[in-house]
């Protein structure tokens, strides 16, 4: 069946050597894309749809209700270029402001990106859509097709905030380097705000997300020949002030030892496995991060409660101090 099929098929090598060396790490901790297998990615779906979990229907809220004065900001004939594959509801909201003259999604998986381009065809009949299969952490030579095209990046869903500031600096600067001079983008970013409120959005009544985050150890047993018990660990969310950002955790509830492809690994009551960040951004935060990139904030918009802001920045020419 399917699941034999899943079992002989090799595991991904990146996957096994993060594993190895973040399980081994003096903090250990495994990278948050190793969250996002199939099953993974459904949880997070589900994540979206939680009353808790306000990023989502804040983000798509602030579209619907801006993208007609985002697309007043720029001109005609602009080529909208989406860091990930585009197969949020988010996408269309945009796509149908902007009337662009291309659409071009980037993602590194390709399944992915076949699929949500396929979907967004049908939607869109007339849009050219000219997808990149590429890691958007590193400049990309965009298609010849819309070389002359303005250039409009869309970052949306908070992604950003699942890098630490140094990386993402990095990113953004990727990404500037990608779009070129004079381009745009429109990112979303989570925002401060009450603990409680944060803290619920990451650990949900119905355990959709402490679902999502053991998912991780239930993939490694699957995947990589491993035989972590999955009841010796729990989901925990914690504020980090001093990072500003939500952190998950895997805690062991008692000690336990296990094997992954044949490596013992024993880990004490209470001692845990980081397994993903979600930075929070203040007004002046968010500038600060875009800046020290190289973006301009040209405009941003928030909900009543200053949960969740989008914001259209511009790249800054280059340019001497101060
Ligand atoms: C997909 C990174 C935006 O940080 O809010 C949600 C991931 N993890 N609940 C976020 C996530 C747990 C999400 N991002």
């Amino acid at each position: 069946m399917a699941e034999a099929a899943l079992a002989v098929r090799a595991a991904d090598p990146a996957f096994r050597a993060d594993v190895l060396a973040g399980l081994a790490a003096p903090i250990p901790a495994v990278p948050a894309r190793w969250l996002y297998d199939r099953r993974g990615s459904e949880l997070f779906e589900e994540i979206t749809r939680l009353p808790e979990y306000y990023p989502t229907r804040t983000e798509t809220a602030l579209l619907e209700r801006h993208s007609g004065e985002i697309a007043a900001m720029l001109g005609k004939g602009e080529a909208v270029v989406e860091f990930g594959s585009g197969s949020s509801a988010k996408t269309p909201l945009l796509l149908r402001a902007v009337h662009p003259a291309a659409y071009v999604p980037i993602d590194i998986s390709g399944d992915f990106l076949r699929e949500s381009a396929e979907a967004l065809r049908t939607l869109f009949p007339d849009l050219p859509i000219l997808p990149v299969e590429a890691d958007f952490m590193r400049r990309i030579d965009l298609p010849d097709e819309i070389a002359s095209a303005p250039k409009l990046g869309f970052f949306p869903g908070s992604t950003i905030g699942n890098l630490v500031p140094r990386t993402a600096v990095d990113l953004l600067r990727a990404m500037k380097e990608t779009l070129g001079d004079g381009s745009r983008l429109v990112i979303g970013m989570d925002r401060t705000k009450e603990v409680s409120v944060l803290l619920a959005a990451y650990d949900d009544a119905a355990g959709v997300t402490a679902a999502f985050n053991l998912n991780l150890l239930r993939r490694i047993n699957a995947e990589l020949d491993a035989d972590i018990p999955l009841d010796a660990f729990r989901h925990r969310a914690i504020w980090n002030d001093a990072m500003s950002r939500i952190e998950m955790h895997l805690e062991a509830v008692r000690d336990v030892a296990f094997t992954v492809a044949g490596t013992r690994f024993a880990f004490a009551a209470g001692a845990t496995i980081h397994t993903e960040n979600s930075h929070k951004y203040g007004y002046r935060d968010s500038r600060l991060l875009l800046r020290a990139a190289g973006w301009g904030v040209v405009r941003d918009w928030t909900d009543e409660r200053d949960y969740f802001s989008i914001i259209l920045a511009e790249a800054e020419p280059p340019r001497f101090a101060p």
